[in-house]
């Protein structure tokens, strides 16, 4: 098997040797998807490559700040690539319709990733799950290249970094992920400014749908959740903008006692959105083991990890958190056991 660093190599060999390059990420974009793919799309623009950037959804509004962020097209231009790359993605399926284009055009494909989830779907595949962020990745591979980071590089990639961890704040944060930070913040970026601006900043229905999901919050055995439906967010969504419930989960694994929390929301297509998040000691990952609950249906991290189901909200919602009471069962019980063999 190829290690990291083998494929790191590889792939750094063949960015600088590609002229025509097409970088996408996941569809439904977060701060790490826009933050690695704009931070890797400016560095290659600054090394006078022609650089396509897309995703299949726009950038969401509080990322639009960023530099760049208005290049990033939802269908690519006419034209075959020397190369694709595709940024925070665990599976083919999390990269839409673009990104399935992308990677039939510009083969060869690099996949740059850090979900433990990933399916190692790249001719190249530059994964490291240690890492907080994908953008971290990036951050790694641009300085292997030898790349002098601009301001405007640096703070993509920063808030990548910021958006993934909370600010800094998930088990995963080490002192090599703030050395990293600092060094971006070295070459200009602005942490409390991209803080506020992408991580703090709320619209009044955001903050709305929060409160109604706090409303109907349940809590049983060790799992805490909440859900709602279309209906219920569209009626939030007091300016249509097509606003959406989020970091409810993070919001609802903060009570004590709770060990894994999940948020369920309906989307305008019928599936449901899932997300959640558990205490360290829990992995949530062993819900997409076959078999399982949300096999194929997702992916992501032990302590944050999402899912999109097509089917009913008011079936998902028992089965999910039926599975996770199991879950939450057998990894505490794992955990006595070890502690009882220990002794
Ligand atoms: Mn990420």
């Amino acid at each position: 098997m190829q290690t990291l660093k083998s494929e790191a190599a590889s792939a750094i060999d063949r960015l600088a040797n590609a002229q025509n390059i097409v970088v996408v990420c996941h569809f439904d974009p977060d701060g790490d998807a826009i933050g690695s793919l704009l931070g890797l799309g400016l560095a290659l623009r600054a090394m006078g490559k022609a650089v396509v950037l897309a995703c299949d959804d726009p950038v969401p509004w509080n990322l639009t700040f960023l530099p760049g962020s208005d290049t990033v097209v939802q269908a690519l231009p006419p034209g075959a690539f020397d190369l694709a790359v595709v940024v925070d993605s665990s599976d083919t399926r999390r990269v839409g319709r673009v990104g399935a284009e992308a990677m039939a055009r510009g083969a060869p494909v690099i996949n740059i990733d850090h979900h433990v989830t990933n399916t190692r779907f790249g001719q190249v595949n530059v994964v490291d799950p240690d890492a907080a962020s994908a953008s971290e990745i990036v951050y790694n591979l641009l300085r292997a290249m030898g790349h002098a980071l601009d301001a405007d590089t640096a703070t993509c990639l920063l808030t990548g970094m910021v958006t993934d961890t909370r600010g800094f704040r998930t088990a995963n944060v080490n002192q090599r992920v703030l050395r990293t930070a600092a060094d971006l913040m070295d070459a200009g970026a602005p942490l409390a400014t991209i803080t506020q601006l992408a991580l703090d900043r709320r619209s009044f229905s955001a903050l709305a749908m929060m409160g109604r999901a706090l409303d109907k919050v349940r809590f049983e055995d060790g799992v805490i959740w909440s859900a709602m439906d279309l209906d219920e967010i569209r009626a939030l969504d007091t300016n249509g903008t097509g606003a959406r419930p989020r970091n409810i989960s993070s919001l609802l694994n903060a009570v004590d006692g709770a060990s894994v929390a999940v948020f369920f929301a309906e989307k305008p297509d019928g599936a449901v959105d899932i997300s959640m998040r558990a205490k360290p000691g829990f992995d949530l990952t062993a819900l997409y083991d076959e078999g399982q609950a949300l096999h194929q249906q997702g992916g992501g991290h032990p302590l944050a990890s999402g899912a999109e189901v097509n089917a009913p909200l008011a079936t998902v919602v028992p089965q999910v958190v039926d599975a996770l009471k199991a879950l939450v069962r057998e990894q505490s019980q794992a955990r006595e056991t070890a502690a009882d063999l220990s002794r």
